[in-house]
């Protein structure tokens, strides 16, 4: 994570030169943060004498993170996103760590859009003996999550974890779907899920789902080089973000910290 940037950051920062400050706004956008927040990092730096304090303060005036806390029971959990960012996978990360703490889990499987996205899902759940409810392909997303949440409540489960169809946010059906989940689940936590390799285009998700959600999880950190999702995402929308996905095993979900991106930046 972030080898890249932290490889660059520190030949620029060794520099003698009177302003850095072209140098890095150009490596910043490389790395993939979103332009916005690049200017905005730019200017907390600009004129400064200690740039990389400076740098510093301002990437970590920008990163909210929060944990999850479970209030209500069932609690539900929504996990959303667009193709392929990992929302199945990472579900099942969080459905692992939910285990864990010894709560009880029951997944939705709300992605009746998708071919073999149940049995993907069933696969998961079968590996972490879980219970999953299910309809067929086709079949409204909102009655699956009903459902689910009905024998929650019927057996005293603690959490209920919604799994949804990738959506492009363009594509104001699927987020019309969403809207409905939704408003028939009351989910206590909304997660949008975003591939932190995806760069730029992260941003432009974020703030098209920012309405919908509570705060993110940032999937296939361990492939990304450049971070620069992770730096802009909350800047943006001013929401946190719980969890950093890094490989494929249940175990790699990471509670989100601020510190520790700071440290990857050697910062
Ligand atoms: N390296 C790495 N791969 C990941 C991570 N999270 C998910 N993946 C991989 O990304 C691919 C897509 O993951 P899924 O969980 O199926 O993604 P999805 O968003 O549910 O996909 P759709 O339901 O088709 O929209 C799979 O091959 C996962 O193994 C991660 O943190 N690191
Ligand atoms: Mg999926």
């Amino acid at each position: 994570m972030f080898n890249f940037l932290k490889k660059k950051i520190k030949q620029i920062l060794t520099k003698v030169k009177k302003d850095i400050t072209p140098e890095l706004e150009i490596l910043l956008l490389e790395a993939g943060v979103s332009l916005e927040v690049v200017d905005n990092l730019i200017k907390d730096i600009k004129g400064k004498d200690n740039v990389k304090k400076a740098l510093k303060q301002s990437i970590l005036s920008g990163l909210e993170a929060k944990k999850i806390k479970v209030k209500n029971k069932p609690f539900i959990v929504l996990i959303t996103g667009i193709n392929g960012t990992g929302k199945t996978t990472s579900l099942a990360k969080l459905a692992h760590r939910f285990l864990k703490k010894k709560k009880t889990v029951v997944v939705a499987a709300s992605d009746t859009f998708r071919a073999a996205a149940i049995e993907q899902l069933s696969e998961h759940c079968k590996k972490l003996g879980i219970k999953m409810i299910k309809h067929n392909y086709g079949a409204d997303p909102s009655a699956v999550a009903f459902d689910t949440i009905q024998y929650a409540k019927a057996k005293g489960i603690d959490i209920v974890m919604i799994d949804t169809s990738g959506r492009l946010h363009v594509d104001s059906g699927l987020m019309r779907e969403l809207e409905k989940i939704k408003k028939v689940t009351k989910p206590d936590l909304s997660l949008l899920v975003i591939d932190s390799t995806t760069g730029n285009d992260a941003v432009e998700q974020a703030k098209a789902f920012s309405h919908l959600i509570d705060g993110f999880i940032i999937s296939k950190a361990d492939i990304d080089e450049r971070g620069g999702a992770i730096i802009s995402v909350s800047k943006v929308t001013g929401k946190p973000i719980y969890f950093i996905g890094k490989g494929q095993k249940y175990g790699d979900l990471e509670e989100f910290s601020p510190e520790k991106i700071i440290e990857a930046l050697d910062l």
